[in-house]
């Protein structure tokens, strides 16, 4: 009994501290006694009128917003001293440097840690924008499986998302594993049915997430902690693997590859993954580099040696994801996309197919 006063009484407390924590305009958090002070930029130069979220690391409070002033600043007082996580995901308007006269819109980013190193913190964010041009992406990887003491991975996704204000289509694209000697060396080859580049049978509209499951069956029924995947919009199947699962409302995507017998799959912690246009036709030279449309690298190993060329991407993503833990890999912001895997991606703790992470 009294412990179940206490506990009422404990949550009492915390609602009032999440209520009081960021009621007013100018965020005052319970028992504050830091200080943050926030500038804000972008290409060296004060980025004014955005968003800053301010979100405790240790503690589960609300999260606190202001905007930046002119020069970028925004202040957050009384805040209780603990670590935070500083970020900006926004839209920015730019002179257009094509259209003179004209604003660009711009999709930004940025992310610190603030650590309560004394009583008031001086610190800044430098906003990233997406530099490669919108299309399709490669939105998220899940390959490491779900907890389970089986091996079983064979849950594995991939999930793309539009970013485009365009439909794009997928007839004639190939999904590929690439090999440890980049563009070149192609170890996997999947493709979608209908005519590259002119075909119109497999519309993805702008904004859209498409899930291309390795097996598109209800994993939970294999593994509770699993996911469902009885729904993607497609299914890996190699149509001279006669074990494949082939979920007949699901259509598939075929292997193209002379000799290879096996379903897709990737390996859990460290794979190159990449879909082209299927324009090129000779693989046996590997992937014409023109023809790819995103490509990601991952590693679990932070001194991992890269495989796939700068050029498709600078970096890679997923270091520190442990195999049979549901851990995933998704773009910071739906098709967020700098080609540079190591900072448009992070691990998130459970894969999200079909929408994206908060
Ligand atoms: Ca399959
Ligand atoms: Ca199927
Ligand atoms: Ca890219
Ligand atoms: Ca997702």
């Amino acid at each position: 009994m009294e412990n179940s006063v206490g506990r009422i009484g404990i949550l009492i407390l915390l609602v009032l501290f999440i209520v009081i924590g960021c009621s007013r305009e100018k965020p005052t958090m319970y028992d504050g006694s830091f200080g943050l002070r926030l500038y804000v930029t972008y290409e060296g130069k004060p980025a004014a009128g955005l968003a800053v979220f301010l979100e405790p690391v240790d503690f589960v409070a609300k999260i606190c917003s202001d905007t930046t002033d002119s020069s970028g600043l925004v202040e957050f007082d009384d805040l209780l001293f603990s670590q935070y996580r500083a970020y900006v995901s926004t839209e920015m308007y730019l002179p257009s440097d094509v259209h003179p006269g004209e604003l660009d819109t711009i999709s930004v980013i940025g992310n610190i840690v603030i650590y309560p190193t004394s009583n008031f913190v001086v610190d800044s964010i430098g906003l990233i924008s997406s530099g490669a041009e919108p299309g399709l992406k490669i939105n998220e990887l899940y390959t490491v499986g779900p907890p389970n003491d089986f091996f079983y991975y064979f849950d594995q996704f991939i999930e793309l998302y539009n970013s485009s204000t365009d439909t794009v289509y997928l007839d004639g694209m190939i999904v590929c594993r690439m090999g440890d000697e980049g563009i070149r060396d192609v170890t996997y080859i999947f493709q979608f049915p209908g005519e590259p580049l002119v075909g119109r049978e497999y519309p993805v509209p702008p904004g859209t997430f498409v899930v291309l499951a390795v097996d598109a069956i209800d994993h939970r029924e294999i593994v509770p902690q699993s996911i469902d995947l009885s729904n993607a919009d497609w299914e890996f199947k190699n149509s001279r693997d006669f074990g494949d699962v082939d979920n007949p409302d699901v259509p598939n995507i075929d292997n193209i590859l002379e000799g290879h017998t096996r379903d897709f799959s990737m390996n859990l912690v460290s794979e190159v993954v990449l879909i082209a246009d299927g324009s090129d036709a000779v693989y046996i030279d590997g992937i014409d580099p023109e023809t790819v449309i995103d490509c990601v690298e991952y590693s679990s190993n932070p001194n991992h040696i890269k495989e796939i060329e700068k050029f498709l991407d600078m970096g890679f993503c997923g270091v520190g994801m442990q195999r049979y833990s549901s851990q995933s890999r998704e773009r910071i912001k739906a098709g967020f996309d700098t080609n540079n895997s190591t900072v448009d991606f992070e691990v998130i703790p459970f894969p999200t197919p079909g929408y994206q992470h908060e």
